[in-house]
């Protein structure tokens, strides 16, 4: 046998081997999201999706399934731990059982505007990064909901008008406020909503015009009040391993991507504030400006959860709330 033929049969064979390889390097990522596909973060992370595809070149695709359909909304964060997704998205505050510090931006009446909420990421932001990192996931982008409001069937004028009545919660805060409040807290999620008002599991929530006017609110409760109580945020993680995998250019598309979603996602929240709250209104929600009264006591209440919470959180919660004090305070 001509042993050159041979070699050049092997350099043949290695280099279809290369060539089926880098086609192998072609990659594409499953990415559970929580909430449905009109909703503006879901948007946003199809925007980005689409972005990380047309600049890696193809070598990178995310597929995006939305609405809790590939992992429920508890399951995601482990999902991306474990590595049986590469990434995906939750609502921050939905962990804050783990560390409070995950909990910071769903504090009543903390931080209860935009640029607020942006200062209050600004320093939470190093801790989530640090939190995350030891348990092997890198936090991509954050992104704010708009202010969180009262949804009920009777106007509501002072604390007292809630005691009894069946409040969806969203989270552990939210269970905690609605106990405070003498109300009975419901764990619902968000495509959840207008079953559960419509079988009487919950009466009240409190959540953003988004959330109200996608679920179509005014089907099921009269009022709402404008209460801004705080604007808590969905963030999106991916395994530390999984990123590891991808070439350094193809590393660097993602985190490109991922903060310039950050920065359209938050821009989006702004303009979904005033163009939601304006469909709630006509569809014959009545928008009440909430009394003094009202909100002197939801104040009482979130002061007393801040304290607890800064307890809870330690040295990590203190040093945040100094510095955040230290930034609004410019
Ligand atoms: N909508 C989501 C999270 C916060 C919000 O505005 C919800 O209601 O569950």
């Amino acid at each position: 046998m001509n042993v050159s033929k041979n070699i050049a049969a092997g350099i043949a064979g290695l280099s279809s081997t290369l060539i089926l390889s880098g086609a192998a390097f072609a990659v594409t990522w499953d990415m559970p999201t929580p909430y449905p596909d009109k909703t503006f973060h879901t948007q946003n992370i199809i925007e980005f999706a689409k972005e990380v595809e047309k600049k890696s070149g193809g070598e990178l695709k995310i597929k995006v399934h939305s609405a809790g359909s590939l992992f429920k909304h508890a399951e995601i964060k482990n999902a991306v731990r474990g590595g049986q997704v590469p990434i995906g998205e939750f609502f921050l505050s939905r962990i804050s059982n783990e560390n409070p510090i995950f909990g910071a931006d769903s504090q009543p009446f903390f931080a209860t505007n935009y640029d607020q909420a942006e200062k209050l990421w600004q320093v939470q932001k190093p801790i989530v990064v640090r939190l995350f990192d030891k348990e092997g996931m890198i936090p991509l982008f954050s992104v704010s909901w708009p202010p969180q409001n009262l949804y009920t069937r009777q106007e509501i004028k002072t604390v007292n008008d809630l005691k009894g009545l069946k409040f969806r919660a969203y989270n552990a805060t939210q269970e905690t406020l609605a106990r405070e409040l003498g109300a009975a807290p419901t764990a619902v999620e968000v495509p959840d909503i207008p079953q559960a008002f419509a079988t009487g599991r919950v009466e009240a929530m409190m959540t953003s015009p988004s959330t109200g006017a996608n679920s179509k609110s005014w089907d099921f409760v009269n009022y709402y009040s404008d209460i801004q109580a705080w604007l808590p945020k969905n963030v999106v993680v991916v395994n530390k391993r999984a990123f590891r995998k991808l070439d350094k250019k193809t590393q660097q598309v993602v985190l490109d991507a991922a903060a310039e979603a950050e920065k359209r996602g938050w821009e989006m929240s702004r303009a979904e504030t005033v163009a939601k709250t304006k469909i709630l209104e006509e569809n014959g929600m009545k928008m009440v400006h909430p009394s003094a009264e009202l909100m002197t006591g939801l104040k009482k209440i979130g002061d007393k959860m801040i304290l607890d919470w800064q307890k809870d959180a330690g040295p990590d919660g203190k040093k945040l709330v100094e510095e955040y004090r230290k930034l609004t305070a410019e």
